[in-house]
């Protein structure tokens, strides 16, 4: 078949809603473009483990330590379901982690934010939970088949990372005024960033038009956004917290919530690598690559080991 039949026959099948699966034929670009979003997302999850990872030594209870230490474990987890992902379209794990570690490759930028309370820990949970729920629960209609099955659990953790997240802010909002006063600081400093995260206006967004034809997303950009917007005035309200942004205010014809400029320099300078954490997240990255080399090489051994004593018949 010619080149453009295939491609007429491979979006056929995405129109139909047939998943494309990792043997199937599919167009160079989708499978590029989905290698750049799942390893972006992947690389996401684990560096999005140091910011929290900051809080475990830290956490004021043994109850918020082990709710914590889960958390993060289960992101770890989301990356390697991801990693795997990405695999199955012929690229391997090690090249994306040289991706990551030579700071060639993006991650979410809401990641290169410092924690500097424990409310932050609680802001994290709502709003960047929040926004990664909205964003990825239309991954798992995503026409491709492993990423959209690795986003089913990835989306039901999710949701029970964005409740304790609530929790603990909703604890900080009955506290003591010192308290109120540290959850609605770490809001101040998470709302921006987290609005951020959905990525730039669909104006701006170079990938938006072709990943929504192939079904890779299911809403643009700002759609989800607004989303966004419209569910967190509410949780706010029942936070008692306030939202900074004065622009905030529902607009009737609309249906939906309005809301102010966003930063978008801010944005782009993050991305490019000046966020106020990008070195020190990079430079973390590659010290627990490094100091894993031991590891990785013994798990190679011991593999190669059992590999051949299979082959000479002695384990099964
Ligand atoms: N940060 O044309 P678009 C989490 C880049 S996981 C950095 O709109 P696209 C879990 C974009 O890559 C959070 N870069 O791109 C957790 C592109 O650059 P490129 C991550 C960004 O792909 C919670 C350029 O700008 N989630 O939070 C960002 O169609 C708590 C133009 O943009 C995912 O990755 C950004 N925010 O749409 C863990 C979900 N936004 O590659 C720990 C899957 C855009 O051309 C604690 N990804 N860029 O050089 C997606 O849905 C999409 O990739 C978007 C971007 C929506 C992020």
């Amino acid at each position: 078949m010619k080149e453009a039949d295939l491609e007429q026959k491979f979006q056929d099948k995405i129109d139909a809603e047939i998943r494309i699966e990792p043997r199937d034929w599919m167009p160079e670009k989708y499978r590029k473009t989905l290698i750049r979003q799942i390893s972006q997302h992947a690389h996401s999850e684990i560096v999005g483990m140091l910011p929290e990872g900051n809080w475990i030594s830290r956490a004021p209870s043994l109850k918020r330590k082990v709710g914590l230490i889960a958390k993060v474990q289960d992101e770890a987890g989301h990356g390697l379901y991801l990693y795997s992902a990405a695999e199955t379209l012929g690229i391997d794990r090690d090249t994306m982690f040289q991706q990551l570690n030579s700071g060639k490759a993006k991650y979410s930028s809401i990641f290169n934010y410092p924690t500097i309370t424990w409310a932050d820990i609680g802001a994290i949970g709502w709003l960047v939970d929040g926004a990664a729920i909205m964003n990825q629960v239309p991954l798992c209609r995503c026409s491709y088949g492993p990423y959209a099955r690795a986003m089913v659990r990835v989306c039901k953790e999710e949701s029970f990372h964005q409740r304790q997240g609530f929790e603990i802010l909703m604890t900080l909002m009955n506290g003591s005024q010192e308290q109120k006063d540290m959850a609605q600081n770490a809001i101040d400093r998470w709302w921006w960033p987290s609005m951020m995260m959905f990525g730039p206006t669909d104006d701006d967004s170079p990938n938006t038009v072709q990943s929504m034809k192939w079904k890779i997303k299911r809403y643009t950009n700002d759609e989800l956004r607004q989303k966004f917007v419209d569910v967190c005035v509410d949780q706010a309200k029942v936070l008692g917290i306030t939202l900074p942004d004065p622009d905030l205010k529902w607009n009737e014809e609309r249906g939906h919530y309005d809301f102010g400029k966003i930063n978008w320099d801010e944005f782009w300078n993050v991305v490019k690598g000046n966020g106020p954490c990008n070195k020190q997240r990079l430079k973390t990255r590659n010290e627990a690559y490094d100091n894993g080399k031991w590891v990785r090489e013994a798990a190679m051994a011991y593999s190669e080991k059992r590999a051949a004593r299979k082959a000479a018949g002695k384990v099964a």
